[in-house]
């Protein structure tokens, strides 16, 4: 198929996805390894934005190190299961061990936002369930997507960081 044999239709299924990571890091050097990362990440499709690096307090599991995060922006053409592939050889490469749920991590890569898709498959859940409970995931993410509105909770991330209680320390380096 050429360009002149293209119609609105087609456009959907060659367009990249506008996706949304959340990067954290709580053992070793944790800077290198958000930019390890994210220099992987650029095997899977383009980075449009990357927020600044904010040193974040352990929430849910706390009984471990502070965390670095940061929000990224990417561009790819993969699609939610194969992104997720992706992002699994990336953190196995990286030497991620999974000890401990919620554990401190060399790396981890969550998908946040895919576009507009929801998801709910036995392995992966899109938009993020706790996206919108967790500052160090709506700080760095407000910075680089303030009006990106949640697809199930019609909020955008703006809307959600505001109404997110005290109390989770995030600050940003
Ligand atoms: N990740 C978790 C659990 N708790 N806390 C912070 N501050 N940053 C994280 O990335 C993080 C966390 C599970 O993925
Ligand atoms: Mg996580
Ligand atoms: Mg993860």
């Amino acid at each position: 198929m050429n360009a002149g044999e293209m119609n609105a239709g087609d456009s959907a299924s060659t367009m990249p996805s506008l996706v949304y990571l959340s990067l954290g890091s709580n053992v070793g050097d944790r800077a290198t390894q958000l930019l390890s990362a994210l220099a992987r990440l650029e095997t899977t499709g383009r980075i449009v934005a990357v927020s600044s690096f904010y040193e974040t307090e352990p929430m849910e599991f706390t009984q471990q190190p502070w965390f670095l995060n940061c929000a990224v922006a990417l561009e790819t053409s993969q699609t939610p299961q194969q992104l997720m592939a992706s992002i699994l050889h990336i953190e196995q490469e990286m030497g991620r061990q999974r000890l401990q749920k919620k554990g401190p991590r060399t790396i981890d890569i969550d998908i946040l936002l895919f576009d507009n898709a929801v998801v709910n498959s036995s392995d992966l859940t899109i938009p993020h369930p706790a996206l919108h409970q967790r500052r160090f995931v709506l700080e760095p993410l407000a910075e680089i997507a303030p009006e990106v509105s949640h697809p199930a909770l019609k909020k955008t991330v703006r809307e959600l960081l505001g109404a997110l209680p005290e109390g989770q320390a995030v600050r940003k380096l």
